[in-house]
């Protein structure tokens, strides 16, 4: 089999022209890199549970948490441990591998610090892989998380550098490639992707692509999510885009990151099975799995399995998928 070097190198024209491509070029090329690169047929399953919810101080334009908006969503705690680690175990049993816990915190408190590495640990040896997102991290943070067995960082870049400003003004483009540098120095994988469906246009999704291409080594995982409108938030009323056009954005990623798993992330419980199976045929090989994403609804697992059972399609566990080349990419493996 041969194998994908990862490049680090694309330009925006590049990464424009696969994307503007016929349908059946772009998907033919992706699906010929998947082959190189990953078995057929193999989905990871995450799931997501939130562990501290609303109240942020962030005004992210797309988020049911921001305290800048009234969503109508009750702030709470952070969870007791006891709860996480239930909740840990009931994905397991429903078939996830990796445990996402989602904190509302626009960054981390030194205070919470001990409280979260607990949770990473104890959910580690449930034998799950472990994901945090917890908003902004400096440095010794981002090592105290790892000592306490953290897999993966989840922190996206959402659109481009462009639209950004449009969408969040409480932070910069720059504070999140900051908090991703420290992560990667810590020796954590990187979860980063973004959000369609913002009215943004084709040249920000090009441009959210082109600016994770540059990240290097490349983010392990790189979940694309179609926006949840929320009512309340500045983006509640956004129409919704073209599952062609997620598809589009999808096979992209998945030609520019050939070795990490691309997820078909928020967004499913608005499509349909047909719309999820293009977006799985465009090089989707990663879902999140549930009935709940952090605060909406996700399609859960009877749903779910009927539309792997449709494409033959089946849960992979990292072992299994691993290549000899992805096995010295991806730390811990
Ligand atoms: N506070 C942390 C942060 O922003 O990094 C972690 C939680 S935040 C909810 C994680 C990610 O979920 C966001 O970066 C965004 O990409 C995604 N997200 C949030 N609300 C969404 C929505 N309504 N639709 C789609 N994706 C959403
Ligand atoms: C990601 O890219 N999507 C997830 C996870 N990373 C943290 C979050 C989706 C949130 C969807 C809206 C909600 O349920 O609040
Ligand atoms: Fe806060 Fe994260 Fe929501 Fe932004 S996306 S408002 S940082 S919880």
């Amino acid at each position: 089999m041969t194998e994908t070097t990862p490049r680090f190198d694309w330009t925006r024209d590049e990464i424009a022209a696969l994307y503007e491509a016929p349908l059946d070029t772009l998907l033919g090329k992706a699906l010929g890199v998947k082959a190189e690169n990953w078995a057929d047929g193999k989905v990871q399953k995450s799931q997501l549970l939130s562990i501290k919810t609303g109240g942020c101080a962030e005004d992210c334009g797309y988020c049911s948490q921001s305290a800048h908006f009234d969503t109508g969503l009750k702030a709470e705690k952070l969870m007791p441990l006891e709860d996480v680690v239930a909740e840990a175990k009931r994905a397991k049993a429903g078939g996830a591998d990796r445990f996402c816990m989602g904190a509302a915190w626009r960054e981390l408190k030194d205070r919470d610090v001990p409280k979260v590495a607990a949770m990473i640990s104890a959910v580690k040896a449930e034998g799950l892989e472990t994901c945090v997102t917890l908003g902004m991290l400096k440095p010794e943070q981002a090592n105290a998380l790892k000592a306490a067995g953290l897999d993966y960082y989840n922190h996206n870049l959402d659109t481009s550098p462009e639209y950004y400003d449009t969408v969040v003004s409480t932070r910069t483009y720059d504070d999140r490639l900051e908090t991703l540098s420290y992560c990667r120095e810590a020796g954590i994988n990187l979860c980063v992707g973004g959000i369609l469906g913002m009215g943004e246009s084709r040249e920000d999704r090009i441009g959210l692509i082109h600016e994770l291409s540059k990240l290097k080594p490349h983010p392990e995982s790189v979940p694309i999510n179609m926006l949840v409108p929320i009512k309340g938030t500045p983006l509640g009323e956004s129409p919704p885009i073209s599952v062609v056009e997620m598809a589009r954005a999808i096979a992209v990623c998945r030609i520019v990151f050939p070795k990490s798993w691309v997820r078909l992330s928020a967004g499913r419980e608005g499509m349909t099975e047909e719309g999820q199976a293009l977006c799985m045929l465009a090089g989707a090989n990663s879902i999140f799995v549930g009935d709940r994403l952090l605060t909406t609804d996700n399609p859960g697992e009877t749903r779910d399995d009927a539309l792997l059972k449709a494409m033959g399609f089946e849960h992979a566990s990292r072992e299994e998928t691993a290549t000899p080349a992805r096995k010295t990419t991806l730390i811990g493996a």
